[in-house]
């Protein structure tokens, strides 16, 4: 079969909720993917950060396999071999307290709304069905209706209502907002350290330490979103160390299986998480032995291959190699670790073309928000391939034509 035909099969047989490049991929290995015809690309969205430790991780896969020949799944009505070792080495990673393990990210976001307005009303004393949870234009934290009904993105919600109540929505980064918009009956504020989504949005220096004394004096519970820029990402395990904060609650997921399988959590350093009680909440496949085994070796490779070091250097050398670029196309170049935006300015037609050229030159990258193409390469990138890759930018969007 050629390409034509298996986009074919997607398209008369596929719900159409997505619009990709036209490239049918079939192999993954490290930084690089190959299409059916087999030429290799780069991949700059490592899916959006799940595949962090790089396409088909050897040790990864053959935690899978192991696990897999022996158990995967036992419903959490009985206990299993991986379950413990996997919170015990989570916990210590992240210096957390507990861990509630789930499936994907918005599983996660939507048992952190559910926590913590157990909390509000149990242990806060906010009245019954009275909570509230700030949150961030533009954020993006998933696609269930509760959420996308506190999603400022119209393409995200049109449609899908009536929503879940209880929310308020502040300017991102702007802790004056924050705390003018705290009442009694506040119980979380929700937020991504980088949007993603967004474009890769870094809020002001500060603001992150800044909502942190903000919910601490409120007694509102700092729930971290660190779905994405968790796991190395940003060049630190989770994005938060980077202000030297420690979030209530964070959610991670994602990179926390290296792509092989839906795992995400929410860890907990407080007592928060204490309010939930048997039958309360849970999932068929949260912290199943084949997730956790998974994540155990996923979170594994992370720290012994010094991945999360490699992001932080390469990252560097990458945002100074872009900056360096000369191009009456390119905006801004924002980022952190090998989380890159690479804002281009509106009279430049939209970041898709680009997309499309950079694919042309072998590399994958996708554009957010009309005019910025996200750079998120697996974190084992090498000097030698982020020098290729500017060389291909360079050739699409640098200052010829
Ligand atoms: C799609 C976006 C990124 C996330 C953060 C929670 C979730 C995500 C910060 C939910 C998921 C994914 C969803 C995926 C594309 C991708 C995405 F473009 F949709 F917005 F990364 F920016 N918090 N992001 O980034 O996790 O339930 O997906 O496991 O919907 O196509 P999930």
């Amino acid at each position: 079969m050629e390409a034509r035909d298996y986009i074919q099969l997607e398209e008369q047989f596929g719900a159409h909720n997505y619009k990709p490049l036209d490239v049918v991929l079939s192999r993954g290995q490290g930084v690089w993917v190959w299409d059916v015809s087999g030429t290799r690309y780069l991949d700059c969205l490592s899916a959006y950060s799940a595949v962090n430790q790089g396409h088909c991780h050897p040790r990864i896969l053959e935690a899978l396999i192991d696990q897999a020949r022996r158990l995967t799944l036992t419903s959490r009505a009985f206990r299993n071999d991986q379950l413990g070792l996997f919170y015990q080495e989570l916990c210590e990673l992240t210096r957390s307290h507990s861990v509630l393990p789930m499936n994907s990210g918005a599983e996660a976001v939507e048992t952190v709304i559910k926590t913590v307005r157990k909390w509000a009303y149990q242990v806060k004393g906010v009245p019954e069905d009275q909570a509230e949870i700030i949150v961030c234009a533009d954020n993006f934290h998933g696609r269930t209706i509760t959420i996308v009904g506190f999603s400022t993105d119209e393409g995200s919600r049109a449609g899908f209502g009536p929503f879940t109540p209880g929310f308020r929505i502040i300017p991102f980064g702007d802790a004056g907002a924050l705390e003018a918009a705290i009442t009694p009956h506040t119980a979380g504020f929700l937020v991504e350290p980088i949007q993603g989504e967004a474009g890769v949005i870094l809020p002001p220096d500060g603001f992150l330490k800044q909502a942190r004394e903000i919910c601490t004096r409120n007694r509102v519970v700092l729930i971290l979103d660190e779905i994405q820029t968790g796991l190395g990402r940003t060049g630190k395990l989770l994005a938060e160390e980077h202000e030297g904060i420690e979030a209530d609650l964070s959610l991670i997921g994602k990179a926390l299986s290296g792509g092989f399988y839906p795992v995400s959590a929410v860890l907990s350093n407080t007592e928060v998480m204490s309010v939930l009680h048997p039958g309360e909440h849970g999932s068929t496949f949260g912290g199943n032995p084949l997730a956790c085994a998974v994540a155990r070796m996923a979170l594994r490779v992370l720290r012994e291959e010094g991945m999360i070091e490699n992001a932080a250097r390469m990252g560097e050398y990458f945002l100074a190699g872009l900056r360096a670029i000369p191009s009456p196309r390119i905006r801004e170049v924002r980022g952190r670790g090998l989380m890159i935006g690479l804002e281009l300015w509106p009279d430049a037609g939209g970041a898709r073309p680009y997309c499309l050229q950079l694919k042309e030159k072998g590399m994958l990258c996708k554009d957010t928000h009309s005019h910025t193409i996200r750079i998120a390469p697996p974190l084992v990138i090498t000097r030698e391939t982020v020098d290729w890759a500017l060389e291909q930018i360079t050739a699409v969007l640098g200052a010829g034509e």
